[in-house]
């Protein structure tokens, strides 16, 4: 009878210590190292927003680091990380070349890397294990077509077109030209008369739509913006310069953020092609799966729209970012 009481007493005591200690082996958390381009824009505003909350939301400790549209801060950060011996590094590309040394060691290190935003051009495409983010040539597609249909309504009339770079050797600014010249090659009516980077800000897209007025002035017919930032600082440049933007000088641009909704309100604007930046979810997912050695799809495109400014106000409502 003894026996048989000392048995459950025990039974029910290791019972009381395995639920009431925290076990040894409780998965600790999953710890991403992250290296991102800048705060240049609304839209990378929005991007970093996304993927801190979502980070936060799934209980994913982030180590996060704003590299100021420097590369040598991202190697730098992506050496720190690997030093750190995170579980993950995550990171936006803010040009295309320049990474085989240091992806490399992060392959020696056995950390999983994963690319948001945008590409990179390396000797192995082992050096990643996924790459989310936008088409960036079908964004400057979208763009192109606009302008197409646009033209069509006066198909006598040529239009000259100024164009706003983005960050020089940034895969969206080569995809995005790339994407935008395919659509209106062979068409005579449209041609682009000047081409400059603006960097992505609205300071640098006022101060080169600036020039573009001073040496060309009433010839410009279109503003094509590889962001809404460069497209928000040129107007102010058109108003400045005594001209309507949006029908004396018709803007185009990307990203789909808040600003290009409100320009395009006020008359202003006249596309935007969306960017989407809310890809916090999405790399914390992939990151969760590489960790648990799960297959994790080598690209991951993000689904978005163009938005003209026929349908601005009705939209606005909608929008996260
Ligand atoms: C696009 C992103 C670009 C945005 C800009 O995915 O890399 O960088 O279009 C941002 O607004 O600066």
């Amino acid at each position: 009878m003894i026996s048989n009481r000392r048995t459950v007493l025990s039974a029910a005591l290791a019972a009381v210590i395995t639920l009431s200690v925290p076990s040894a082996f409780a998965a600790k958390p999953l710890v991403i190292g992250f290296s991102q381009v800048g705060a240049e824009s609304e839209w990378r505003t929005a991007n970093t927003v996304s993927i801190k909350d979502a980070a936060k939301k799934e209980g994913i400790t982030l180590k996060f680091a704003d590299a100021q549209q420097k590369q040598e801060n991202q190697v730098k950060a992506i050496r720190s990380f690997i030093a750190q011996r995170v579980d993950v590094i995550a990171f936006s590309p803010v040009v295309e070349s320049g990474w085989d040394t240091v992806l490399r060691e992060a392959k020696r290190a056995n950390i999983p890397v994963i690319l948001t935003d945008r590409a990179v051009n390396v000797s192995d495409p082992s050096l990643y294990v996924s790459f989310l983010g936008s088409d960036f040539v079908e964004e400057g597609r979208r763009a192109g077509r606009w302008l197409v249909e646009r033209q069509k309504k006066t198909p006598d009339v040529a239009l000259n077109i100024v164009e706003l770079q983005g960050t020089v050797g940034s895969a969206p600014a080569l995809d995005r030209k790339k994407g935008f010249e395919e659509i209106i090659a062979g068409n005579a009516k449209l041609k682009v008369i000047r081409s400059q980077t603006g960097d992505f800000t609205r300071a640098k897209g006022k101060e080169v739509m600036e020039a573009f007025l001073k040496a060309e002035g009433k010839k410009i017919n279109v503003l094509y913006a590889h962001n809404d930032d460069m497209a928000i600082g040129a107007i102010q440049a058109i108003e400045e310069a005594g001209l309507k933007p949006g029908k004396d000088i018709l803007v185009i641009s990307i990203d789909g953020v808040k600003g290009a909704f409100e320009a395009m309100i006020a008359g202003k604007l006249n596309v935007t092609v969306e960017c989407n930046p809310l890809l916090g979810p999405q790399l914390m997912q992939i990151a969760k799966d590489v960790v648990a050695k799960k297959p994790v799809p080598k690209r991951v495109v993000t689904q978005e729209g163009v938005f003209p400014a026929e349908v601005a106000a009705k939209e606005f409502p909608n929008r996260k970012y």
